[in-house]
């Protein structure tokens, strides 16, 4: 296990070492990626010619790759995967050709997008009522799997604004009589979309994914709202624990980290069950978190914040950082430690802690950017987060066993 073999004051000077040493490490991206892909659901973006199902992706991975539109003409041609977030993925989108295009004769395309997917996200110009092709497409799904969890993601809002508006609030959106008309088009198309057969889970969502030179005041509008959308159709339960973790602090940046984190952590955590040979560490895991969250904060660390970050954790923190714990040491830390057994525990443990790590680290990235600095306030995240993570990772599955691929 990795007690043994990573003591803790070795797992220390290694994260502080490839935190600051910025050589990238081939291995270790490939292996971090590998192991969080490995139980990563796959998402099926389904919709018509231009609805804007690339502009979801490209939004929420920043795929410069990830082709968009100029409104009209079918922009994507070929069926692709994008991985969210690339580094430590959690979720997978797969891209497809919008549907609708005259004479053409989808059911083959269509029946390999449904096996290589677990879930699928509907996108419907909000505005467009007629999405009779995706609804056949989503009936006859549903009636082979009654249980595949739909989202219906409504594109393009401010095709339904009145002239010169910016996005509504909520109960602009609800009340307000300029609103009327995106209102009740956005009602209608929910309604025809929550009809459908079978018992899987449905949620929709309304999004508007602008260019800042549109002069909207959020160009990512309603991009929240939908993380949490998808993380609750991703299957195998780890989208729910991604919502019950997600619920503390308020600031953007960390709604955007989120996934980060937990794809980070569900990353370290299975480096206790492949096998010994791997090449990859929790604190090799750890660092390439820190590291990404600094790039989303835009504060890079250097040898004195990061120091004076990982102090302000306590000395507790010692032991939990990079899976150098025994049982024992890990029981001053959490303790319930002791009711998980063998290998998992390991892996529940290292997720927690990572996890904890970097919601402290977001927490003092926060502060440093407003110029502040509150150890006290970093290490009550740090103990609070890490007691929440390692009862959901407990009452999760995903440890149990190693992942695919790896045996
Ligand atoms: N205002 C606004 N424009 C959007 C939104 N989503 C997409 N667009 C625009 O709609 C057009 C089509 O976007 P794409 O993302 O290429 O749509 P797609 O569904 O991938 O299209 P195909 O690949 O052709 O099927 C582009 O001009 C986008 O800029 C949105 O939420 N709001
Ligand atoms: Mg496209």
């Amino acid at each position: 296990m990795a007690a043994e073999r990573y003591p803790w004051a070795l797992a220390w000077r290694r994260l502080v070492g490839a935190v600051l040493d910025p050589r990238p490490d081939p291995a270790v991206d490939a292996a971090v990626r590998e192991q969080a892909l490995a139980q990563a659901p796959v998402l099926w973006l389904l919709g018509k010619v231009q609805a804007g199902k690339t502009s979801i992706i490209r939004a929420l991975t920043g795929a410069a790759e990830a082709e968009i539109g100029a409104g009209f003409m079918p922009c994507t041609r070929h069926s692709r995967l994008y991985d969210f977030p690339p580094e430590a993925p959690l979720l997978r989108f797969l891209d497809t050709q919008g549907l609708g295009e005259v004479g053409e004769d989808p059911s083959a395309e269509l029946a390999l997008l449904e096996e290589r997917s677990h879930a699928i996200v509907a996108v419907a110009r909000a505005m467009d009522p007629a999405q009779d092709t995706i609804l056949d497409v989503l009936r006859a799904v549903r009636r082979r799997e009654p249980d595949r969890a739909v989202v219906l993601v409504q594109t393009r809002l401010h095709d339904g604004y009145p002239d010169g508006a910016d996005h509504p609030t909520e109960e602009q959106l609800a009340q307000d009589p300029g609103f009327e008309n995106l209102r009740r088009a956005l009602a209608f198309q929910a309604a025809q979309f929550r009809d459908l057969p079978g018992s899987g889970s449905f949620r929709s969502v309304a999004v508007d994914l602008t260019r800042p030179e549109d002069g909207y005041s959020d160009p990512d509008h309603g991009l929240d709202a939908l993380l949490d959308a998808l993380d609750e159709a991703g299957a195998s339960g780890q989208g729910t624990l991604l919502r019950k973790l997600a619920r503390h602090g308020s600031d953007s940046r960390l709604a955007r980290a989120r996934p980060h984190l937990l794809g980070y952590a569900t990353s370290a955590g299975l480096c206790d069950l492949v096998p010994v040979a791997s090449l990859v560490t929790v604190p090799a895991v750890q660092a390439k978190l820190l590291h990404s969250l600094a790039g989303l904060y835009g504060e890079p660390w250097d040898r004195r914040t990061l120091i004076a970050f990982l102090a302000s954790l306590g000395s507790g923190a010692a032991l939990g950082i990079g899976a150098g714990f025994t049982a024992r040491q890990l029981g001053k830390l959490i303790p319930v430690y002791g009711q998980t057994a063998g290998a998992a525990a390991a892996g529940v443990a290292s997720a927690a802690v990572t996890y904890a790590l970097g919601r402290a680290a977001c927490q003092y990235l926060e502060l440093a950017r407003a110029g502040r600095s509150d150890p006290d306030a970093v290490a009550a995240t740090w103990r609070g987060a890490l007691k929440e993570a390692h009862a959901l990772f407990r009452s999760s599955d995903r440890f149990d066993r190693p992942p695919r691929g790896s045996q």
